[in-house]
């Protein structure tokens, strides 16, 4: 017997349990082991009937993702997918009854594993779906005919486009479980169902003979426009949603059998796709980034932190105190006089208020939220902190004279965060005595919403502190990415390349509003120009001065953002920046622009014109950004590369299924990114200066991963 399966019986049914931490995820070990257990089932007379069931409270996590990926870099090893999807052929086919026992998770390989059961019995607790998609995959083991024989084609197709799960009792009114159960409950229930199959007291139902819920092809060809047309832009680059509902869609007009093989078919395509490769990477990526080597891998208790403070309730304050309050911290906001404090309650108090308007937070929980909040304009009772954020105004008087203060009000302990975007942390800790409990939270505005936190550690910031505070953005459901002290840390360092390149561009010849258009079809949110105007101009200009201060050796300013902010064009807050905004929102090109662009163009001396194409303004803009990310990783302000494919996807939109900055740059190459900013370097100075780093990357031909 395998040591990831164990079997027990009960009476004349036999339990098969799949354990396998940490998520009993299908690995081919796991497939085989579960194979040959129903196999001796089905052999042994006094056996009447099967439940499947998962160790630890959960039944299974999927397919194996890092056996996955193995297989995605070679593809004659992908029969990963084939063994499980002819395993539960097998056992929804199997003679004797097959119960499956959910507790927990249920996803992906393992919701199908699930669907291939004769019954499903659910705990109130159980979360099913299929989110293949966010992998770049489509399920692949009858996932994409057997949902929608259980839950009906439209919910099927929500579900696996938007790799959205049923939870407990919605599972049971859609139809994906036909029991809900207590946790406690789940074991007797599910023999109990199989007995009953046994005895022909119950039905045994096969999702691939069920098309009651499946509706005619007319149908299926309408539903599948509509989901292709509201999903719109969002799909932009990437090929496995098509794969997906070609194989739903191939199921319900030609049968069963023939979905299955399509589905096949375009699951082995997906898994070949640079998306799939760079959304497999930034999973595991995502889960690497919180592990910092002689910090979190030494065993050291994380402090609790229970009760803490947020200085400064603007939309930062606020939204990190908004953050506590959701992972259960009692929160003081602090501010300068009580009109202050109560607008920053105000603000905490309106992102609640969305939530629970969406029906996204019980009201319960947003009255236990707002009761752990207080306001105060003093540091009264400072001393019973746990820590203090302060998200204060960028001044760093202002901020040396807080953790002065702070110093003196709260116990030796209490740990003193800076959300500052910009100043350097031992900078701002440069009166106190304090600098090993000192360290930078730089959360991403909205704080409550955006998953990134960078936390930045000095040279002198204790591994204990830091071992806290990553743990803490775990609990506020954060990916901290610890990065080291520098001006603009890790996304404001390696983007400021970015904004300059596209400035450059301009400069000689090229239409902001084309670069938009490019950077947006590469996968952006939105372009450059159209990024300033949201932020702002005024504050795009602010924050690239001091970038362009702490990196002079390798800058390009183009004069464009100082004709702007002269003229007051400050971007969407005033109406008009690099476009113009009728209703506040929707961006217009705006022909006025073309002076400022002529008077930048000018201040450049007017150099020739560029005659290239939109995949080298990709480059042009992207590749002064890996060369900079290849300096982090010189210096030490990054611990690894994928640490920065985080940071930039979560940080500033780079498109996941590219797999974040570096991903994607390993794809094309050290050696041709080294070329191009030799030749540019050559042609427009210092700022594509190639790196050490990328140069010795590009010599020895590594992956720019190691
Ligand atoms: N395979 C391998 N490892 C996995 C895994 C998986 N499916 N899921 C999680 N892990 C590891 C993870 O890397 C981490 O490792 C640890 O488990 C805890 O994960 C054929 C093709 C289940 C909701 O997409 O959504 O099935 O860092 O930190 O927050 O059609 O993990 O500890 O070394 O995320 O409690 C489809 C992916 C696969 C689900 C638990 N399934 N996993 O969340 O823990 S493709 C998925 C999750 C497929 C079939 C297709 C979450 C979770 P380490 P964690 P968590």
């Amino acid at each position: 017997m395998s040591d990831v399966i164990r079997t027990e019986k009960h009476d004349d049914v036999l339990v098969i349990t799949i354990d396998s931490p940490p998520v009993n995820s299908l690995s081919r070990k796991v497939v085989e082991g579960l194979a040959s257990a129903v196999e001796a089932a089905n052999q042994d007379d006094s056996v009447r009937a099967i439940v499947i069931t998962g160790a630890g409270g959960q039944f299974v996590a999927g397919a194996d993702i890092g056996e996955l990926q193995k297989a995605a870099e070679d593809p004659k090893a992908a029969q990963l997918g084939g063994d499980l999807a002819d395993s539960l052929e097998n056992i929804e086919a199997n003679a004797k009854p097959v119960v499956m026992a959910i507790d927990g998770f249920a996803l992906g390989g393992g919701l199908e594993l699930a669907m291939a059961g004769h019954r499903r019995i659910g705990t109130t607790r159980c979360r099913l779906g299929l989110p293949e998609l966010r992998l770049g995959l489509i399920p692949g083991a009858g996932g994409t005919q057997r949902l929608p024989r259980l839950v009906g084609l439209q919910k099927a197709i929500e579900m696996m486009l938007t790799s959205s799960e049923l939870r407990g009792k919605q599972a049971l009114d859609e139809g994906l479980i036909d029991e809900l159960v207590e946790p406690d409950e789940l074991l007797d229930a599910a023999i109990a169902a199989a007995r009953k199959l046994a005895a022909g007291q119950l039905e045994p139902v096969r999702a691939s003979q069920k098309d009651d819920k499946l509706g005619t092809p007319e149908m299926a060809e309408q539903m599948v426009q509509m989901a292709k047309a509201m999903a719109g832009d969002k799909i932009r680059n990437l090929v496995h949603p098509d794969y997906c509902l070609d194989a739903i869609l191939t199921g319900v007009k030609e049968g069963y059998a023939a979905g299955l093989q399509r589905e096949r078919e375009n699951f082995l395509k997906c898994l070949e796709t640079p998306q799939a490769a760079g959304l497999i990477h930034m999973f595991f990526a995502t889960r690497e980034a919180p592990k910092v080597p002689g910090v979190t891998d030494q065993g050291f208790e994380p402090a609790k932190i229970e009760k803490a403070a947020v200085l400064g309730g603007g939309t930062m304050g606020s939204g990190i105190a908004t953050s506590l309050l959701y992972a259960g911290v009692n929160v003081v906001l602090k501010e300068i006089n009580d009109e202050a404090a109560e607008a920053g309650r105000g603000r905490v108090d309106a992102n609640l208020q969305s939530r629970l308007k969406k029906g996204k937070l019980r009201q319960e929980k947003y009255d236990d939220m707002m009761s752990r909040l207080s306001l105060q304009t003093d540091y009264a009772g400072f001393d019973q902190l746990d820590m203090v954020i302060e998200a204060v105004v960028e001044n760093v008087d202002l901020k040396q004279q807080v953790f002065e203060d702070l110093e003196k009000a709260t116990r030796d302990d209490c740990i003193l965060a800076t959300n500052t975007s910009t100043i350097d942390i031992k900078v701002v800790g440069q009166r106190t005595k304090a600098q090993d409990r000192i360290l930078g939270t730089h959360f991403f505005s909205p704080a409550h919403i955006m998953p990134l936190v960078e936390i930045v550690r000095s040279d002198q910031t204790s591994p204990q502190t830091l071992n806290t505070v990553i743990q803490l953005a775990k609990r506020l459901k954060k990916t901290p990415v610890t990065v080291g002290n520098c001006v603009g840390f890790l996304v404001n360092r390696i983007f400021f390349p970015y904004g300059q390149a596209a400035g450059l561009l301009v400069d000689h010849g090229i239409d902001p509003y084309r670069i938009d258009q490019v950077i947006y079809d590469f996968g952006m949110p939105m372009g450059p120009f159209r990024m300033s105007d949201l932020a702002g101009v005024d504050v795009a200009k602010f924050a690239g001065g001091i970038m362009a201060d702490a990196y002079r050796d390798r800058t390009y300013l183009s004069t464009l953002v100082d004709h702007l902010f002269e003229a007051k064009r400050f971007g969407q807050k005033t109406g008009v920046g690099y476009y113009r905004y009728e209703n506040g929102k929707e961006a217009k090109p705006d022909p006025e622009l073309a002076q400022y662009v002529e008077a930048a163009r000018r201040d450049a001396g007017n150099p020739p014109p560029l005659d290239i194409d939109d995949q080298e303004i990709v480059e042009r803009v992207f590749f002064g950004v890996v060369n900079e990310a290849c300096r982090c990783l010189e210096e030490g302000i990054a611990i690894r590369a994928s640490d920065i494919d985080v940071a930039s996807v979560m940080g500033m939109g780079f498109p996941p299924y590219r797999g974040g900055v570096m991903k994607w740059a390993d794809m094309l190459g050290a050696k041709y990114i080294y070329d191009k900013l030799s030749a540019w370097h050559e042609a427009h100075g210092p700022l594509y200066a190639p790196s050490e780093l990328l140069a010795s990357k590009a010599a020895s031909g590594e992956s720019l991963l190691k």
